[in-house]
């Protein structure tokens, strides 16, 4: 599938203030000619317009996310989003929960309930090599044949297998009332609220309303959404995750829905639940497809094999084409494609014996974990860093993993000189999964070969002390600024092209500005000069005096970069952008009472928790996207 940028996010356009989000339709409106401003013409009018853009977004969303084939650009997207929330603003009476502008609710207080799904969620089935799926199709043939069926008839719809988190979507009428994630298969957890904010998942069917339609399938992240994830996190400072299924988990378990809103989740259907009122195809492929016309988005690698090398051809071949797709697969899936055959072969436990899950080799190798280095983050974070024997694995050699903080280091057990297992995690970050048993003959001689790791109390780029705050995962240095490793990269975050944009100051050049004391803090970059730059290494009377233009240059800037290039904790540059839209400068956010600000927020987001319930509009939550902490 081509990558392709995702249509402005509905919590992002919403988190823009409510005059310039009217502003922005206005200018749009008159720039495409094509909008009617939201005040304009008697409330049928915008009433008639209300709907049509409903219409035209959910056919976008539909487009965009279930055929792979967008028909407008993203801007456009945006626009008629913007202008279908000034009219909803300037229209409480046309307010409806089934608008794709209320797809971000309140929080849940409380964690989440508890849901007993009316079909149990099954699991599948494993098979790791060709004779078990030989085996497989063999016992599918024997059973069919025992039961008096014409096993020439046999014919196996073909899937991947998605690497993510299996989920259940409840429609009654027509309308999305629940979804709930699989938990032990018979009771889920109810996370209605959080799949109501991914777009891929539409909110009304399309063309019926069956009493009730249970549609089964896998909530994932794209690999290019998960590597942006990441560099957000990274830079407010934030955890990392490990893959985009732990992505896509963490950010389905969110209690805050506008937080999964951000997440940019995805979603494929492959099987049905409770279905009352309406009639299904009698094929699962026929299923898929019409899973698919009516609204849902299902994988588009599909096929059909009629014996096993059909299975395992296709198996081969998704194995080949696996790195080239945008998410996460581990292996492919085989089903009897004749739906009334699936109970005629039975189950075994909550396995079906009509289905198969082919599962490809997980990408691991053995090798040394020769060191732990301990690196220094930006904003102090003390990462543990496995050194490894170099060892080739998913098609890279791997030499190092992060090994996120210490109590992974416990909870995997890990010893320096141990052998360990390391798997491309996701295709995207190594990671050590564990170590293999310890020789106990070298433990019980204590000959040195294994060491146990603790985090440095000292910070090994400046000797200040290390502390681990109450509740956190992290150990930090405590010297801020003063610890050379932290201001280096704190004058390389502020430097950078997304932040003040200082063309030429690069990773040596800030390196040589700290070891020289020339740069302290960022504000100290503002009083070099070209005749003391000219004296550094491997720097000309030109590129000094280029790089004294460069920073000069950086002092107009938008207030969100500047705030963003100071680096502090928790603002990367979403936090950044939100905070420079309401605050006109750097006095009325010094100015402001955060305190009762915190409180407000708390109060409006209990008031439209209960207006979401009501169905009523929303009332504009401040500084919506950052919470207590930040
Ligand atoms: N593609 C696909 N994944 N998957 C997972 N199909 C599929 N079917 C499943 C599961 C657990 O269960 C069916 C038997 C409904």
């Amino acid at each position: 599938m081509p990558a392709k940028h995702e249509p402005g996010d509905p919590a992002a356009a919403a988190e823009v203030g409510a005059p310039a989000a009217a502003g922005a339709t206005a200018a749009a409106g008159v720039a495409s000619g094509a909008a009617a401003p939201a005040e304009a013409g008697p409330a049928s009018d915008a009433a008639a317009r209300v709907d049509e853009l409903r219409r035209l977004i959910e056919r976008y969303n539909f487009e965009y996310y279930v055929l792979d084939a967008p028909s407008v650009p993203d801007a456009e997207y945006d626009r008629l989003f913007a202008e279908l929330q000034a009219l909803e603003r300037d229209h409480p009476e046309l307010a409806s929960p089934e608008s794709p502008t209320m797809r971000v609710g309140g929080a849940v207080a409380g964690g989440f309930a508890t849901v007993r799904h009316s079909r149990p969620m099954l699991s599948l089935n494993n098979a790791f090599d060709d004779d078990s799926v030989r085996a497989f199709d063999r016992r599918v043939r024997e059973l069919l044949d025992a039961d008096g069926l014409d096993v020439r008839e046999l014919r196996y719809s073909l899937e991947l297998k998605y690497d993510g988190l299996a989920i259940s979507l409840r429609y009654e009428d027509g309308r999305l009332v629940q979804g709930a994630t699989r938990g032990d298969g018979v009771v889920g957890e109810d996370v209605t609220a959080n799949v109501r904010t991914i777009r891929a998942i539409p909110l009304r069917l399309k063309g019926i309303a069956p009493k009730v339609l249970e549609v089964r399938g896998e909530v994932l992240m794209w690999r290019a959404d998960f590597l942006a994830l990441n560099a957000r996190q990274r830079e407010a400072g934030e955890r990392e995750f490990v893959n985009p299924r732990n992505a896509a988990a963490g950010s389905l378990r969110q209690l805050d829905p506008a937080l999964t809103a951000r997440r940019r989740l995805r979603f494929f259907a492959y099987g049905v639940g409770e279905v009352v009122g309406v009639q299904t195809p009698d094929s699962h492929s026929g299923l898929l497809d019409w899973l698919r016309d009516v609204g849902l988005p299902v994988g588009p690698e599909r096929g059909c094999a009629e014996d096993a090398d059909g299975l395992l051809a296709f198996y081969r071949r998704m194995a080949q084409r696996r790195a080239e797709l945008p998410y996460d697969i581990d292996g492919v899936v085989y089903k009897v494609d004749r739906r009334d055959w699936h109970d005629r072969l039975g189950y075994v436990s909550r396995a079906p014996r009509f289905a198969l899950a082919h599962k490809f080799p997980a990408e691991e190798a053995v090798t040394e974990l020769l060191d732990i280095e301990v690196q220094v983050g930006r904003t102090g974070k003390l990462t543990p860093v496995a050194r490894l024997r170099p060892v080739f694995v998913g098609g890279v050699t791997v030499t190092n993993a992060t090994l996120h903080n210490e109590d992974e280091i416990a909870r995997k057990d890990l010893m320096i000189g141990d052998s360990v297992v390391v798997r491309r995690a996701g295709d995207v970050i190594p990671e050590v999964v564990r170590a293999l048993p310890r020789d106990p003959a070298e433990l019980a001689a204590g000959t040195g070969r294994y060491r146990r790791f603790t985090m440095p109390t000292r910070c090994p780029a400046c000797g200040a002390p290390t502390a681990r705050e109450e509740g956190e995962a992290d150990r930090r240095c405590v010297a801020a600024l003063a610890c050379p490793a932290q201001r280096r990269q704190a004058l390389w975050h502020f430097a950078q092209r997304r932040a003040m944009d200082i063309d030429g100051l690069g990773d040596k050049l800030i390196a040589q500005l700290v070891d020289t004391g020339l740069v302290q803090t960022p504000a100290d970059l503002y009083r070099l000069d070209a005749s003391t730059l000219a004296g550094l290494d491997r720097m000309g009377e030109k590129s000094a005096a280029n790089l004294v233009a460069a920073i000069d240059r950086s002092r107009e800037t938008s207030f969100a970069r500047f705030l963003f290039a100071l680096g502090i904790r928790h603002v990367g540059e979403e936090v950044a952008r939100i905070l420079a839209d309401a605050y006109p400068d750097a006095k009325a956010l010094e100015n402001e009472d955060w305190a009762a600000l915190a409180e407000r927020k708390a109060r409006i987001q209990k008031e439209n928790a209960r207006r979401r319930q009501r169905g009523e509009p929303l009332e504009p939550v401040p500084l919506e996207g950052i919470g207590p902490e930040i």
